[in-house]
């Protein structure tokens, strides 16, 4: 039987799970992945919904890691859908002979440091134990799920699912009455497809959204060969000079203050042409001047009401809050799914959901007979895959208890008092405002330099020092309070689930961040204690 103590445990065999492996083999360190899904992929593995597609170009949502496996793999559209990003993964995990290391089907429910052995001793649905010198938490920013508590869900005759859980088997949706709840990124992704097969579908809506055109389309061939030609470039540029964004075509360098009116809607509609994140750049401060949001959002307002033939209608679908201050969402054909006779809109703001009914959902105003319900309502995100996990450090303090108030850490990658426990993009670093790649290439490298580091120099322990996790949450909290993120409710601040603490958890940055990360590591690890 196969030893089950190990120099390294990592948690999750997604993008950075199966990457993480990689660099801690090729350190000679036994590693081992556990992973609760039957294959890898992480949230590609999970997300199987009809219409799941990733809504950063091809392009630049891969690994860069490996010069022959960026040039041999072929991306045919813009976007990637799920199945062939999950066939990308599938491939690396192949090439890579990762698999031989990778536990399937074994969700980790328990961790604590032993301070005698300090070693992490990791407990699994399974039974049994394993342990190791280091955890390396490769659990997902966006992946546990989001399941409401709504009255009556368990009496509802018809079938629930998550879109994050949705059946590998796929679901029929021919000739059926569905109802979707939330309209983030996922369910602006679902509804045009479910509007094309559903007899009738109704759209549940708590907060609208401004979303804009994805605009996918096949790659060009000729633009793949020149990106190619000097992939290492390309990578390099995107990561520091673009700041990692979700695009590699940079915002235009001015803001909507310094031009006409006329110049902003010629800007604007270009920019809606590129379609995708290129046109949240059309100026160089949506995020932090009022007027360029606002001259954004005024564009899009008039968008949706040109689209949408029912002005009523339209005006539900019209967001009232800062552009991009939810985190974008991109659609092909979401707005134009509301002229279609078989698809409705209700507004759960001023008719709430009251319960789930044998037939359907009841609201404040009515009941709707559905025989499908898809629960697009998102995720308990950065936090929740963490703290669903028993996690125990030093004194047996739990990191729950530890995060009551909302996580603290220090730069995202280590909690004080839970030595040797990494999280790779943890809240607190930028994971989720970057391309995740690319945020995930730099994690995982980052801790492997430093495991590398304290192997050769025999430190058997390292721990984030209190006083540098205080200051870096003060500074995460100082520079996302300079930004219109905080200026509506959003998933970075928790406000999607209820009761969890406000606090807003990526930080906004990243080139400044890799560049605090690499003056860390140039003064010795400062902030963190070794022993
Ligand atoms: O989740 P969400 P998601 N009753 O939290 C609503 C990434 N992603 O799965 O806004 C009724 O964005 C909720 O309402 P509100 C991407 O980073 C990427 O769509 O909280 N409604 C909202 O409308 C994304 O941001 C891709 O008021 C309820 C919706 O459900 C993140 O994952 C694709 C509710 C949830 O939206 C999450 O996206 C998919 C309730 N009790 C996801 N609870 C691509 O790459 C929640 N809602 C394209």
């Amino acid at each position: 039987m196969k030893s089950e103590n190990f120099d390294v445990i990592i948690v999750g065999a997604g993008i950075s799970g199966l990457y993480m492996l990689y660099r801690m083999r090729a350190l000679g360190l036994s590693s081992q992945v556990i992973e609760a899904g039957g294959g890898v992929g992480g949230t590609w593995y999970w997300n199987r919904y009809p219409g799941a597609r990733c809504d950063t170009d091809t392009i630049e949502y891969s690994y860069s890691f490996d010069e022959a496996l960026q040039q041999e793999w072929e991306w045919p559209e813009r976007y990637p859908t799920q199945p062939e990003i999950l066939h990308y993964l599938n491939h690396v995990a192949d090439r890579f002979d990762l698999r031989k290391d990778i536990s399937f089907n074994r969700r980790v429910e328990s961790a604590a440091f032993d301070e005698k052995s300090g070693r992490w001793q990791v407990g699994t649905d399974g039974g049994g134990w394993l342990s190791a010198r280091f955890l390396i938490m490769a659990t997902g920013s966006i992946s546990a799920p989001n399941i409401p508590e709504i009255d009556g869900m368990e009496s509802f005759r018809g079938a629930i699912h998550h879109t994050a859980r949705w059946p590998h088997e796929g679901l029929d949706l021919i000739g059926k009455r569905v109802a979707v709840i939330g309209t983030g990124s996922s369910g602006v992704q679902a509804i045009p497809v479910i509007a094309e097969q559903a007899t009738q579908l109704t759209v549940f809506q708590r907060s609208p959204q401004w979303s804009v055109p994805a605009h996918n389309r096949p790659v060009d061939p000729d633009f793949v060969a020149e990106i190619k030609a000097d992939y290492a470039g390309f990578r390099a540029r995107n990561r520091l000079e673009s700041g990692a964004q979700l695009s590699h075509i940079p915002a235009n360098d001015f803001s909507a203050a310094e031009i006409s009116e006329e110049e902003r809607q010629r800007v604007l509609e270009e920019r809606w042409q590129l379609g995708g994140f290129p046109f949240f750049g059309a100026f160089n401060d949506i995020t932090v001047s009022h007027e360029s949001n606002k001259a954004t959002a005024d564009f899009v307002r008039d968008k949706i009401h040109a689209i949408v033939d029912d002005s009523l209608v339209a005006e539900m679908l019209t967001p009232d809050y800062t552009i991009h201050c939810k985190r974008p969402v991109l659609d092909s054909g979401y707005f134009e799914s509301y002229n279609r006779p078989n698809v409705s809109l209700v507004d759960l703001k001023t008719t709430p959901i009251q319960a789930i009914t044998p037939a359907g959902i009841r609201t404040s105003e009515a009941d709707y007979d559905v025989d499908i319900i898809v629960l697009a309502t998102g995720f308990d995100n950065m936090t929740g895959a963490l703290l669903r996990i028993d996690i125990r450090g030093r004194g047996g303090l739990l990191l729950r208890e530890k995060w009551a108030e909302g996580p603290v850490n220090y730069l995202g990658l280590q909690v004080s008092g839970f030595p040797n426990l990494f999280t790779i993009t943890g809240p607190g670093s930028p994971s989720v405002l970057t391309n995740m790649m690319v945020a995930i290439e730099q994690h995982v490298e980052w801790v492997t330099d430093c495991i590398n580091f304290m192997v050769s120099n025999d430190h058997a322990i390292i721990e984030a020092a209190e006083d540098a996790q205080v200051e870096w949450v003060a500074h995460v909290n100082e520079v996302a309070n300079a930004t219109l993120w905080v200026s509506c409710h959003n998933w970075y601040q928790g406000d999607n689930i209820p009761g969890k603490p406000r606090v807003f958890m990526p930080l906004p940055g990243f080139p400044p961040y890799v560049e605090k990360c690499e003056e860390v590591v140039a003064n010795g690890y400062e902030g963190f204690v070794l022993s």
